[in-house]
């Protein structure tokens, strides 16, 4: 049952009333979220240039043993402590505390509470696996490889655990709307309901493989399995998880950014399109992922890649909103001309530079995921160094620096803190900028040369990586400086995080940036006016039933899916596990 509390309350006085309770205890968990987040960025991050520095040349696993004993147990570390734990966390936290404050409802604390606790076991199931080298089996955890059942049960673990801010935000908006019957879901709620349906639905392919054979698999239960069933299985689920990556990212752009550059958003519908229509395509398209394996049709594969585009029409919508969002706040703060207004732009804040930053770095992220989706351009570059390159300019940006971003405000919102340092931040997200688009920039440029992703090639003979990858030398140079680069970046960056957790002076805590849209509330918890936007289009309200979008949504998938895993179903493969590593 959800309790009603005052929004943008702050008190670091104990608590006095059942509601101030309700209030620190979300900042309590919301911390936690935090913490165990970007603790395990701290893990993952740590790992990464190691990975660039085999690309450059260097071979640092043999100076690491016995702690790691391979790249490929150091690229398994690297990819699920980035990509599931710290995502899942920080996702969790921020998709129910920033929708509760919008609403002015305090969400169910027990069930936000088991979401903590399921993910946490299944992160340190993961760890332990991975730790002690028995599940050396990538993020992908492509069947046959095998690892242990520690760590397939802790993946299940995490992805059940990462659903269940689904049902406490459907609680909280059904009593912000007996409240305020007939008007439409705030902004910010609406883009955090919509991710988490997108994820609920996506769920269900990875849970599926997890649950029905991978888990039984490794437990003993079963013997065989089929690699493509689940290779499939896998991206019905492993391509929405990118956008479950981007869109929290998004709730900050859309939903905060505005308004910590001074201006405002200069559409709220739009923002609804975008996010109703990244919810309906994500799904449909996991099998671009796909389009080397062999066993279904040329046309299937031709449609893929009109979906694909058309899941990167909501990106190319963003680009143009926030774009002018932007833009509107830098001619308020007086910039002039062509570009005057992105000068203007309060860049001495540590946040707005991280996000406006990170959508630089997405210029390139799209384009080159537009390469990934082109059929004909996916067999060029499809399992070379080009894929890593394009994913460390979407997630290793646009996430990981709207994430940073966020807790440069958080943190002191939670903990009554300042930053330690707002120029070690600044300092933080520049290089992390700069080392990140040069580290991409070679991994792309390396991969049109035919360098592999995923590959070992620091532990070949020296004249043999010569032979093989010598034409490649500038741009793999640049993976290497890029990945140093990011080393410093992360540290600076943990240096402020774990610093002002400690540390930080004492000082008013900023409240939340919500932003106000042109012709949008001021605000929209349970006791403030009412919301003009109880008038809003036919179009708006129609995208208001979820339910509508989640029908529209599982109907694409079944019919994107029924023909590419008919044939799969009638030529089972029955393949006993491996272990390479
Ligand atoms: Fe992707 C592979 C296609 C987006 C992540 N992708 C991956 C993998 C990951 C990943 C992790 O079709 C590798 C998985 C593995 O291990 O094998 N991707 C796309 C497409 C998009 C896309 C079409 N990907 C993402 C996002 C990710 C992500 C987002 C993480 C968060 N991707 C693929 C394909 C593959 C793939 C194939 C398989 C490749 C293979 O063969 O293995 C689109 O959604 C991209 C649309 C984006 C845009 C850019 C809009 C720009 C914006 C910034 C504007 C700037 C502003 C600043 C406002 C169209 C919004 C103002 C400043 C001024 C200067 C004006
Ligand atoms: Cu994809």
């Amino acid at each position: 049952m959800s309790i009603e509390i005052a929004a943008d309350t702050f008190s670091s006085a104990p608590p006095q009333s059942e509601s101030d309770h309700a209030a620190a205890s979300m900042r309590r968990l919301m911390l936690a979220f935090l913490v165990a987040g970007f603790s395990a960025l701290l893990v993952g991050a740590t790992i990464g240039p190691l990975q660039a520095l085999n690309y450059g040349g260097v071979d640092a696993y043999p100076a690491l043993r016995p702690l790691l004993q391979s790249y490929y147990q150091g690229l398994t570390i690297h990819g699920v402590m980035n990509g599931y734990v710290f995502t899942f966390f920080i996702t969790c936290g921020l998709l129910v505390y920033l929708p509760a404050r919008e609403l002015g409802v305090t969400p169910n604390l027990t069930m936000w509470r088991a979401c903590f606790a399921i993910m946490a076991v299944g992160a340190l199931c993961v760890l332990y696996a991975m730790g002690d080298n028995s599940s050396s089996v990538l993020w992908t955890f492509y069947p046959p490889l095998k690892g242990s059942p520690f760590f397939y049960i802790g993946i299940t673990l995490l992805a059940l655990g990462s659903t269940m801010p689904l049902p406490i935000l459907m609680d909280m908006r059904r009593t912000w709307r007996r409240h305020r019957p007939g008007e439409i879901t705030p902004l910010v709620t609406y883009m955090s309901l919509t991710t988490m349906l997108m994820w609920g639905l996506a769920g269900v392919g990875v849970v599926a493989e997890l649950v029905l054979q991978l888990d039984p698999w490794s437990l003993g239960l079963i013997s065989t399995v089929d690699p493509i069933i689940n290779r499939t299985l896998f991206w019905l689920t492993g391509h929405p998880i990118v956008y479950f990556w981007l869109m929290p990212a998004y709730v900050s752009w859309y939903g905060l950014l505005s308004r910590q550059v001074g201006g405002k958003l200069v559409s709220d519908p739009m923002a609804r399109i975008t996010f109703a229509l990244l919810m309906i395509f994500s799904l449909p398209v996991g099998t671009h992922h796909q389009f080397s394996d062999p066993g279904f049709s040329s046309i299937w594969r031709g449609i893929l890649v009109v979906l694909t585009m058309s899941v990167a029409t909501p990106s190319l919508v963003t680009a143009f909103t926030i774009g002018l969002s932007l833009e509107y706040a830098g001619r308020l703060r007086g910039g002039k001309g062509w570009f005057g207004w992105f000068r203007a732009l309060p860049w001495g804040d540590p946040s707005v530079a991280a996000q406006v930053l990170a959508a630089i770095t997405f210029i390139l992220g799209g384009a080159t995921g537009i390469v990934n989706g082109s059929w004909q351009l996916n067999a060029i570059v499809h399992n070379t160094t080009f894929i890593p390159g394009h994913f460390h300019v979407t997630v290793g940006s646009v996430t990981a620096m709207t994430f940073m971003a966020i807790s440069f405000w958080m943190v002191p919102h939670l903990t009554g803190r300042q930053l330690i340092s707002r120029r070690l931040a600044l300092f933080s997200v520049w290089v992390w900028f700069i080392g990140m688009t040069i580290f991409a920039i070679g991994m792309t440029w390396a991969g049109l040369y035919g360098v592999p992703r995923r590959a070992w090639v620091s532990a070949l003979p020296h004249d043999t990586y010569h032979a093989l990858y010598g034409a490649a030398s500038v741009p793999l140079a640049l993976v290497a400086i890029g990945g140093v680069l990011l080393w410093v970046a992360s540290y600076s960056f943990f240096a402020v995080f774990f610093g002002t957790l400690l540390f930080g002076r004492h000082a008013a805590p900023p409240p939340i940036p919500f932003a106000q849209s042109f012709g949008g509330p001021a605000s929209s918890t349970i006791d403030s006016p009412p919301n003009p936007a109880r008038f809003a289009s036919p179009l708006i309200r129609a995208l208001d039933h979820i339910w509508l979008l989640t029908g529209i949504t599982a109907l694409a998938t079944i019919a994107a899916y029924i023909p590419i895993l008919w044939p799969f179903l009638h030529h089972v493969t029955r393949a006993p596990g491996w272990i390479l590593w």
